[in-house]
């Protein structure tokens, strides 16, 4: 069984036939200017600078054969699944499916909706699209993982503390084993994506494990 020694807060066995890859929103929306991520006043800077690892990460899983899945946060056009709680927050100068200049703000089917062109899903990967922050609110996540018996999930993607540790929580309620990319994710604040390492971590993995790309795709040679 693969094992990463070097995995904090202690080494992660798993079973590579039981695993599968989940790649978090790598969207033109979070990662590009003039989407949803710079709406909301943020620098997209930090999280361009983790394409090239989740490059690496998809590349390993995909030479190990593991299932892949892509999410995109992302609503109807109609925004009939798009809480007025939600559209409301902040104090954006878009809102959500306010047009911008990659089409309407995080609406499916929009060019800022799309994934970034390096991480673009293959043939047969499977791609979500979601309303919430959480990967397994509002989709059938939950159904593929089961059918497809896994019982262990790598993530990776942005932002940190924000979908990816939703998804990261969700699953460990239901019973995973998790496993985060931990250069292969990024927040727009630098002190909430440490915090969210150490959190996932703390009290002897109570939400999952950490390892860099590089320890991963090591170990899935094993
Ligand atoms: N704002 C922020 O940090 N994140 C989001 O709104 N969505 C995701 O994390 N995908």
């Amino acid at each position: 069984m693969p094992t990463i020694a070097e995995a904090q807060p202690f080494p992660f066995a798993f079973d590579a036939r039981r695993t599968a890859l989940i790649v978090i929103d790598m969207q033109r929306d979070f990662i590009e200017p003039g989407g949803f991520g710079a709406a909301l006043g943020n620098d997209v800077a930090p999280l361009a600078r983790i394409v090239p690892t989740t490059a690496a990460l998809l590349h390993a899983c995909r030479a190990a054969a593991l299932p892949i899945v892509h999410t995109r946060e992302c609503h109807r056009p109609d925004l009939s699944d798009c809480p007025p709680a939600k559209r409301d927050r902040g104090a954006p100068n878009l809102r959500i499916g306010d047009d911008g200049p990659m089409g309407r703000i995080l609406i499916s089917g929009e060019p800022g909706a799309e994934i970034v062109p390096a991480l673009a899903p293959h043939q047969g990967e499977y791609v979500i699209d979601k309303p919430g922050k959480g990967a397994f609110y509002a989709t059938d996540l939950g159904l593929y993982l089961e059918r497809l018996q896994i019982r262990t999930l790598i993530f990776a993607g942005v932002t940190t503390e924000v979908c990816v540790q939703t998804t990261m929580r969700e699953a460990n309620d239901r019973g995973f084993d998790c496993l985060l990319a931990e250069d292969a994710t990024e927040s727009y604040f630098p002190e909430f994506k440490s915090a969210t390492l150490a959190m996932i971590r703390a009290q002897g993995a109570i939400v999952g494990w950490t390892a860099t790309t590089r320890q991963i795709a090591e170990a899935l040679k094993e």
